[in-house]
């Protein structure tokens, strides 16, 4: 009896004054289906996965312009790697392999006109637009939207659509036309082998011939996203606006869904 109260008082002490804890700390469970639902409230918060799936992370970029990868530890987030210098608020960024070799890469559009790309393998700059100096970047996306494997980045800086290689950073297109947009989307809308680039403002443009092929007469949304509602087999376009209203736009038959 004696020896049993010792070892649930050993127990009790051991419990108590845990080594290596402060006072009153305790191990932290992360939830990555509570911590997805939250990113998936914010464009700029994302839950990715780290060291092969072996952990998770969080990334965020902060209302002065950094970016910080948190990484899930029983001790709650650390820091993993933080950016610091980008000198302006980030506009979008972007965790995906971009030119097909395995490993993914950050990319990262600032509202001053940077364009950057980071590995996630060691945090190393890859590149960053030096030579084409924009002064603001509106909106971009990254897809891969054409015949070769590697992504292209599609940004919309000082009015014009670029398209930009990711693997040899060289511009496959600029347009002539100016356009109006804080947000792209790409996805193929259409029945043909392209996708198109979607702009919030109504304008859909075929990124094979590089025309508009639709040009409605009103926004789509502040936020928006292709879903196929009507089951018609052509992607739709959901958009959302500032007051939280809903527009879906049936792309096929060019106009308001139902
Ligand atoms: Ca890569
Ligand atoms: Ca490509
Ligand atoms: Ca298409
Ligand atoms: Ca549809």
């Amino acid at each position: 009896m004696r020896s049993i109260k010792i070892v649930m008082l050993t127990v009790l002490i051991c419990l108590l004054f845990r080594p290596g804890l402060p006072a009153g700390a305790k191990d932290v469970e992360i939830d990555p289906y509570e911590m997805q639902s939250v990113c998936g409230r914010f464009q700029l918060a994302k839950l990715i996965p780290l060291d092969n799936g072996h952990a998770w992370g969080f990334v965020y970029a902060d209302v002065y312009g950094k970016i910080f990868v948190k990484r899930a530890t029983q001790k709650g987030w650390k820091t993993d790697w933080e950016l610091v210098n980008l000198g302006a608020k980030v506009r979008n960024f972007f965790i995906l392999d971009i030119e097909n070799d395995g490993v993914q890469e950050m990319v990262i559009a600032t509202m001053s006109g940077r364009l950057l790309i980071y590995s996630m393998g060691d945090y190393r700059n890859i590149w960053e637009n030096l030579e084409d100096d924009f002064t603001s970047i509106e909106a971009v996306a990254v897809k891969n939207v054409d015949n070769d494997p590697q992504m292209e980045i599609v940004v919309l800086a000082d009015k014009k659509i670029y398209i930009i290689d990711a693997l040899d950073k060289s511009r496959q297109w600029i347009s002539s036309r100016e356009f109006v947009a804080t947000e792209i989307l790409i996805d193929n809308i259409d029945k043909d082998d392209q996708q198109e680039i979607i702009l919030n403002t109504g304008i859909i443009i075929d990124t094979k011939f590089r025309n508009v092929e639709i040009e409605w007469n009103r926004p789509f949304g502040d936020k928006i996203l292709t879903f196929d509602i009507n089951s018609d087999g052509y992607l739709d376009i959901i958009g959302e606006f500032s007051d939280y209203s809903i527009l879906i736009f049936d792309t096929y038959a060019q106009r308001e869904v139902w």
